[in-house]
């Protein structure tokens, strides 16, 4: 069985809750300051993250939910200047209210340093925001602590497609088999499978009811010695938090 090497995470869900509570508010402060009646409620923006990507995902909202509002000449740039205002309040936002990482992510990313595995991130999500995220909820180096940062348009096609796991394993020069993935959301398992990684799950306050087929091990959150976790799916044997030694175990299997 190949060794353990690297561990590529998700970052939206499954770093830190980000959706409802930052990415959701600063599409809503977008549209308030461009005088839209768009109002992305918790309940809508559930169903709106069907589409991965804010761009794809204002498009998808037009498409499904507004077939009242009045087209721009240039749709995509319209699109895509609301977009870089959104990420601007998004970044902003993560500085003045921090959003807290999960349970066991910060322990289990600093075993990894100490024992030489290697971190990778694999976002959807504009660079800028994993950037902000890591700076003032992880720890302001801690861009550094990823060896390589997959994100947003760095690839054509999003998630579900495989193509930012495929870019991430490209740029550490590793084999699927040598890495695990970290994923929260139907969208990002289809993806890291796709790509042939196994994967990890814990279900994020929007995903916990979503199909989850074929993960690793499906948990409600990482764990601390402290705070255990839940296991939703699969076979977590004694453990009790997510760390190494037990990943190695899993991996092997
Ligand atoms: C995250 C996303 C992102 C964010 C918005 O998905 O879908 O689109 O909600 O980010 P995942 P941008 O966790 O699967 O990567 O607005 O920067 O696109
Ligand atoms: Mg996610």
């Amino acid at each position: 069985m190949a060794e353990l090497k690297a561990l590529i995470f998700d970052v939206d869900g499954t770093l830190a809750e980000t959706e409802r509570d930052a990415h959701r508010v600063a599409f809503n402060d977008t549209f308030a300051e461009n005088k839209l009646d768009w109002d992305w409620s918790v309940e809508l923006y559930g169903e709106l993250l069907a589409v991965t990507g804010g761009k794809e995902r204002m498009k998808f909202y037009l498409e499904r939910y507004r077939p009242d509002f009045p087209r721009p000449d240039d749709l995509d740039a319209f699109v895509a200047e609301l977009h870089k205002q959104k990420t601007a309040h998004y970044t902003n936002l993560l500085v003045q209210h921090p959003i807290p990482l999960r349970p066991g992510v910060r322990r289990l990313l600093e075993e990894a340093r100490r024992e030489g595995i290697r971190l990778a991130i694999a976002t959807t999500t504009t660079p800028q925001n994993v950037t902000s995220l890591l700076e003032n909820s992880l720890a302001p180096e801690s861009l550094d602590w990823f060896e390589v940062i997959a994100a947003g348009n760095a690839v054509l096609a999003k998630k579900p497609a495989p193509d930012i796991y495929h870019y991430a394993l490209e740029k550490l020069e590793l084999p699927a088999e040598n890495a695990i993935a970290f994923e929260d959301s139907q969208n990002g398992i289809r993806s890291a499978i796709a790509a042939d990684l196994s994967t990890l799950i814990t279900v994020s306050d929007y995903t916990r009811n979503e199909d989850f087929s074929g993960a690793l091990l499906v948990l409600n959150h990482l764990g601390e010695p402290d705070q255990p976790f839940t296991v939703l799916a699969g076979e977590a044997g004694e453990a009790s938090y997510v760390d190494l030694a037990m990943l190695r175990r899993l991996h092997k299997r």
